[in-house]
């Protein structure tokens, strides 16, 4: 007999046989949305009163089992029924209900496939519960569940990690029953549910089962490393807590204690930046501009120069299977490009990343080097990575317009320079675009793909491909110094200075700045970088300084001594031979001092909260200048930006989502208040005192921009 039943519609029920199969349906992930869990639980309600089916199987329709809770409607009050309790009640059930697993189960997924009876995955099936990312806790039974299930020790090592792990390891961990070679989930779900029929296997329920004691010590130890690799990051300790308390106390305490602990997390700023920045990773690429078109073929490029910048961006698309042809002045030049690549690939061998016949099939076959331009006629795109020169630059681009195929794109690695101006030396401007990589490029993961005027859109798109292709996260730039993120250090770098020469000391700055969540602070940057790189800038910037602009120059004087960071031992740190972490250069204090001296100013005593308040009131005033000119084309392009480029805080959101917790009307007034002491520096950006007449958010441009999914709905 076969009946069908549909609830709202997006959970199906239909009879096998005797196996009743409820379908997820709720493209693209099939998130568990409020009418997701209505339906599960009327089609639970069904099954109990369905005479003839003597076991269920839940899958996911489409590409995956389940992605978790919908994270869009975690902005709005919890409504009833809660996922905790939709759980409770498949696994209530007096009938055994199996989840079949293909693609992912994710977070409430996988906690929705811990509810059921048993779990059977598919090959290539993937579980995890990634809650940690999004700044929460798995809040459906899965810091309770999966430790009696698996044990606590592979719980500390699946949740806190949010790493989700393959149907093999899973199956080994005990989390799933069995990996099917059915081809599909409804296949492999009705085999085991036949099996677990004719042999009448007992129900098993997670939260009866008693998982083998640890020694407390275990989470003590877990917690103290977890600690100190989130760095002020909540959730991943919260998680280590509550697979802690499934140690101590009954499945139902332990219920209401991994809900208060998810509720208090959900509701917290780390939670709302990280759902931002997960919401803008996808709205990155989503541009009017380039709606449904499709980029030029892209196979082959060619790379100008082999010096660190352009060896790693070589590097890292000969990685992702593209062949590179690279272009130097002379042989030496050529030899030394080589052997750089190969220091960055046997690199990526010995971490695992690259296997050794990729390694061989690299200089075998993907490498070809040269010293003529000609090579280069049939390359799909070339990026030059030449010398930060713009005669040399033109000089470059007028030789690639003359060798290079029609239709090549024609690519500047250019971290400042005006892109309008090298397109224009070119008979084809609609094909040179900007490629940013920062250094190490194999490594680093931000593009900026910045757009000139003339830049055709199939061009942007090939950006965007390539980016794709090295696994980079592009974003969206337009023409300006600097474009959207040096443009933005730039500023908030000469706040700092300003920090600095009016009473603090670039290490109580960079102290602050470590706290707040940086990798490094900008001092201990700056001499990594080489002190030499900002010198040259200054003293190219010289001629066109504003002379209502306040110079410093502690910086200058650090250079004129030799001492240009990390590569002199020396800079605003002293370092021991070899070490990558110095102690703080006494002698940068008294540099400072006579600079003060000369100046006649009066050193303040800031604050760890003045310090910061006043670095990042710099830092969102200029991006909210290089949104208001249409540099960045939305808040979250900048917040990524800062986030993958320049060490910012993921579980901070980037500066925009900052801005909007601390509030713009109390930034905008400490601009204001700063401004008094220097009008030039502190001009308020218009957009940021529009955002505030209007009461509006960086949030609320990045929602009208439409194209960030995190508003829709
Ligand atoms: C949770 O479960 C909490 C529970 O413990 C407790 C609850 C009480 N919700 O990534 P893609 C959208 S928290 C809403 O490009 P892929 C995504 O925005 C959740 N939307 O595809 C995008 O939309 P658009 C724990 C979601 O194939 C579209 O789906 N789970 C969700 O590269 C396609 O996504 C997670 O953290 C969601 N949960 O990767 C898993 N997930 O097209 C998060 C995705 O409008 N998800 N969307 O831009 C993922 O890791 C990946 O999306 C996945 C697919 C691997 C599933």
């Amino acid at each position: 007999m076969s009946s069908s039943f549909k609830s709202s519609g997006q959970v199906s029920y239909e009879l096998r046989g005797d196996v009743a199969v409820m379908t997820v349906s709720n493209a693209p992930v099939n998130a568990l949305s409020l009418a997701i869990r209505q339906d599960l639980v009327a089609c639970i309600k069904q099954f109990e009163e369905d005479d003839v089916a003597k076991a269920a199987v839940i899958v996911g329709a489409g590409k995956v089992f389940i992605a978790g809770a919908d994270i869009r409607e975690f902005k709005r009050p919890a409504t009833e029924p809660h996922l905790p309790d939709v759980i409770d009640g498949i696994e209530a059930c007096s009938k055994p209900v199996i989840a079949a697993i293909h693609g992912v189960a994710l977070g409430g997924g996988l906690e929705v496939a811990l509810g059921c009876h048993f779990r059977v995955g598919v090959k290539g099936a993937k579980v995890g519960l990634p809650e940690v990312h999004l700044g929460i806790i798995p809040g459906a039974g899965g810091t309770q569940r999966l430790p009696r299930l698996a044990g606590y020790e592979k719980a500390l090592e699946m949740i806190p990690s949010g790493v989700p792990i393959g149907a093999d390891a899973a199956k080994a961990a005990g989390i799933l029953d069995d990996v099917s070679d059915e081809a599909d989930a409804v296949a492999a779900g009705l085999v085991f549910a036949r099996s677990v029929i004719d042999n009448g296997t007992p129900l098993r329920r997670c939260s009866e089962l008693v998982a083998p004691a640890v020694d407390a010590q275990v989470f003590a130890d877990a917690k103290a490393a977890v600690a100190k690799r989130a760095r002020g990051q909540k959730s991943p300790v919260v998680c280590v807590e509550a697979i802690e308390v499934a140690s101590q106390t009954s499945f139902a305490d332990g219920m209401a204690k991994e809900r208060e602990m998810f509720m208090e997390l959900k509701n917290s700023a780390q939670h709302r930046a990280l759902a931002h920045a997960f919401f803008a990773d996808r709205a990155l690429g989503k541009l009017p501009e380039i709606e449904g078109i499709a980029p030029r073929a892209l196979k082959s490029i060619g790379v100008i120069g082999g010096g660190t910048m352009g060896a790693g961006i070589a590097t890292g698309a000969l990685m992702n299977g593209l062949a590179v042809t690279l272009i130097e002045r002379d042989d030496e030049a050529l030899g030394r490009a080589k052997a750089t690549i190969a220091k960055n690939v046997g690199g990526a061998v010995k971490k695992g990343k690259l296997s050794a016949e990729q390694e061989q099939r690299i200089f075998a076959e993907a490498l070809s080097l040269s010293t003529d331009y000609a090579s280069l006629s049939e390359v799909d795109l070339v990026v030059e990575a030449v010398f930060e020169d713009i005669d040399v630059k033109k000089q470059v681009f007028e030789k690639l317009d003359e060798v290079c195929k029609e239709g090549a794109v024609l690519a500047t690695n250019t971290s400042y320079l005006d892109v309008n101006a090298i397109a224009a030396v070119t008979k084809r401007p609609q094909d040179v675009i900007g490629l940013h990589f920062f250094s190490p490029a194999h490594i680093m993961k931000l593009l900026e793909v910045v757009v000139a005027d003339k830049t055709a859109p199939d061009v942007i798109v090939t950006g965007f491909q390539l980016g794709k292709i090295m696994r980079k996260v592009a974003v969206r730039a337009g023409v300006c110094d600097g474009f959207i993120g040096n443009r933005i250090l730039a500023t908030y770098r000469a706040a700092a200075d300003a920090i600095v020469v009016d009473g603090s000391t670039p290490f109580e700055v960079d102290e602050v700045m470590l706290e707040f969540g940086f990798p490094m602070g900008p001092y201990a940057v700056a001499d990594l970088a080489g002190l030499d790189i900002g010198w040259a800038t200054r003293k190219r910037k010289a001629p066109t300084r504003d002379p209502r602009e306040r110079y410093f120059t502690f910086a200058d004087r650090m250079c004129e001594q030799g001492w240009f960071g990390q590569k002199t031992s020396k800079g605003y740190y002293v370092y021991e031979e070899g070490a990558r972490k110095g102690t703080p250069n006494p002698a940068v204090l008294d540099i400072l001092t006579e600079e003060r001296k000369e100046k006649q100013i009066n050193a303040q005593n800031l604050s760890k909260e003045q310090i910061l308040d006043r670095y990042m009131a710099a830092m969102v005033n200029e991006a909210a200048k290089v949104v208001e000119e249409g540099i960045a084309l939305r808040p979250l392009d900048v917040d990524m930006t800062l986030i993958y480029g320049y060490g910012f805080p993921r579980w901070r959101g980037g500066p925009m989502q900052y801005a909007d917790e601390i509030g713009l009307e109390k930034i905008l007034s400490n601009i204001k208040a700063y401004a008094q002491e220097d009008a030039y520096f502190w001009q308020p950006a218009k957009l940021l005192e529009e955002l505030v007449a209007s009461g509006r958010t960086f949030a609320d441009l990045n929602a009208e921009s439409g194209n960030n999914s995190a508003a829709k709905k």
